[in-house]
This record gives C-alpha cells, structure tokens and sequence, in this order.
C-alpha cells in the first residue's frame, strides 16, 4: 500500500536530486476545464475518435476547429489554480531548494490549455508534451507555418459556436473556408495539439531527464495515454520513488510508494511544502 505520510514525503523531497512531475487534466479542473474521462469529462460527451485524431479532422474539419474553439474560448477565461502556482513555485530554485536542496525540477504536463506559466529560469522546465491550444498549424506539407493566436473568437465563421458546443451540440455546416486559414499561404489551418496517433512532442528530451529522475509525481492524470503513462514506471524501475496526486484511485497507483488522494490543489501546495 502505498503511503500518504507527509512528512516521510518531505524527507524524500529533501534527498531527491532529480524531480519530474507528469500532469493531466486534473490539474486544470480547479481552473473550471473539463477532464476528459472522469464524471463530466469531454470524452464521454464527444467522440474522441472524431475529435481528436488526424482521420477526424480529414473528414470533418468544422467539427474539430467548433470543439477546439469551444476549449479556446474555455481556456482564454481561466486562471491558474494553487495546483499550478505551486507547481511553478517549486520550478523556481529560490523556492525548491528550501525543501529539495540539491534538486531539478520539469514538469511535463499533458495540458493543451496554457496555464502552467513556463519558468523564468533554465529551459527546459515545462514540457507540453501534447501541444499548446494556441498553437494553429498549417495543413499544407509545402508551408508548415505555426503561429501562437489567442485571438478569441479565432475567426469570424467559429464565433458563437462555443455555445452549441456546450449544449452537446455540434453544428457540421461551417463552410471549409470560414475555418481558421494559415497567415501565411492561406491554406486550412489546425490546432496545434497532439492527437491519438500522433508523436507526442520532445520524446528525446524526456527520455534523457526521466533517465536522471529519482521521483516521479503523477498529478490529476487517469495514466492511460501513452507515452505518458509509462514515465512513472521507468523512474521506479531504476529504483526511484512514485508519488500520486489524485481526487479518486487511478490506475498504477497501487505500485506508487506515496498516494495523496484529494483535490491537488489542495494536496499539491503542502506536499510541496509550500503551505501548512
Ligand atoms: C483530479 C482532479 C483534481 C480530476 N485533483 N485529480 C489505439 C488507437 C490509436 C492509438 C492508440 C491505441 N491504443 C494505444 C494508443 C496510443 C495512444 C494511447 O495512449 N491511447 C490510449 C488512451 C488508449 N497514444 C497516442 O496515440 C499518443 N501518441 C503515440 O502513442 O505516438 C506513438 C509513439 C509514442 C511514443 C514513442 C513512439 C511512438 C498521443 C496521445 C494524444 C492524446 N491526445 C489527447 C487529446 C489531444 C489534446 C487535447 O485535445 O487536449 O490528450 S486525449 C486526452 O488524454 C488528452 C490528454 O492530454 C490525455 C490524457 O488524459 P488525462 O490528462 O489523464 O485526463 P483524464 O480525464 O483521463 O484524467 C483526469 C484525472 O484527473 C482523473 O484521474 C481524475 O480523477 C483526476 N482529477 N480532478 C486531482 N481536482
Ligand atoms: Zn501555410
């Protein structure tokens, strides 16, 4: 069973040398952003397949470009949580090493939504391994332009459909040329996240600072999209430590050595020891 001893926690955090946190939906939940798989999450409301893969988005543009809209229009309103002010706390050194002297921080997180601020010290420190909500690539092989757009709406065609979308509601009829265009060449555009059967970004990158890891923290993710679920189990195989922070039990966490169930953002902070 694992343990859910604080202050055993902290004597680990104080020895550890190397700490990565991987992080999912469960940390923008505070931030009023849906999860995907838990009650209420977007996966099972919407199709997944249809939404989030590159055959989706071949055979139905205007639907994709409405769900991302609607996650846009979401994501621009909120703020971060105390599960993320935390988390960019520990990233500073100044701040972590009163707790994890001698440590390293990254955090790789699967959240498209942009609230986990990157640090303002040596890169990397934030790893969006699933790509960023505002980023808008072109389609076209011969262009390849990507452009950061918080515009909101995104363009005129998508403005208002967040609404429909919130109801359950998505409306196919958006005419291909009213979809989001490539600044560039003009050609369709799409958001700049990584969807299923696609590479995850910054593999290389990882895999070297999850090599070095000695504790892994496993933050508001259910731990079934792949390659992010595997992290957690290559830092204990070298005989690293695992710590979860969840609302409910979630897969793998019984082979974790420490469980912290609750909202993170209410477990995270004081873990972190950055409140009592
Ligand atoms: C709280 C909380 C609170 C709530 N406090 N906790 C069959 C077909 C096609 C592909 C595959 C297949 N079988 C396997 C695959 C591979 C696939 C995969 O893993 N699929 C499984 C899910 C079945 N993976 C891929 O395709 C990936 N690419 C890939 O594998 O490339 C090949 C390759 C890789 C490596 C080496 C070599 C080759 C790409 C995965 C892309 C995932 N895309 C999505 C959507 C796109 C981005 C977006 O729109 O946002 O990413 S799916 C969705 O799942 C999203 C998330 O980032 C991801 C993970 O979900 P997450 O974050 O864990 O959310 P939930 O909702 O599942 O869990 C939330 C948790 O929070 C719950 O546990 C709650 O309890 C908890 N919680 N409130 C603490 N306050
Ligand atoms: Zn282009």
């Amino acid at each position: 069973m694992p343990s859910s001893d604080i202050n055993a926690f902290h004597d680990l955090l104080r020895s550890s040398k190397n700490i990565i946190a991987v992080a999912g939906a469960g940390l923008s939940a505070a931030s009023g952003i849906p999860t995907f798989r838990g009650a209420g999450g977007m996966w099972r409301k919407y199709n997944a397949m249809s939404l989030a893969t590159p055959e989706g988005f071949s055979k139905n543009p205007s639907l994709v470009w409405q769900f991302y809209h609607y996650r846009r229009e979401a994501a621009l309103k909120a703020q971060p949580n105390p599960a993320h002010i935390a988390l960019s706390s520990f990233s500073l050194p100044s701040i972590r090493h009163q707790i994890a002297p001698e440590s390293t921080f990254t955090l790789i997180t699967q959240n498209v939504d942009g609230l986990s601020p990157p640090a303002a010290d040596e890169q990397p420190r934030l790893i969006e391994i699933h790509g960023r909500l505002f980023d808008v690539l072109c389609t076209s092989r011969d262009c390849d332009h990507v452009e950061f757009n918080t515009s909101s709406p995104i363009c005129e065609g998508l403005a208002g459909t967040e609404a429909h979308v919130a109801a359950g509601d998505l409306d196919p009829e958006i005419p291909i040329t009213s979809l989001p265009r490539c600044a560039k060449c003009g050609s369709l555009a799409r958001p700049g996240v990584v969807w299923f059967g696609e590479m995850p970004h910054k593999l290389d990158e990882i895999d070297e600072i999850a090599a070095k890891a000695d504790l892994c923290l496993v933050v508001g993710t259910s731990s079934t999209a792949r390659p992010s679920t595997c992290y957690a189990a290559e830092v204990q195989d070298r005989g690293g430590k695992v710590a979860v922070f969840n609302l409910d039990r979630s897969k793998g966490d019984r082979d974790a050595d420490y469980l912290f169930l609750g909202p993170c953002e209410e477990t995270l902070p004081r873990a972190l020891g950055l409140t009592n």
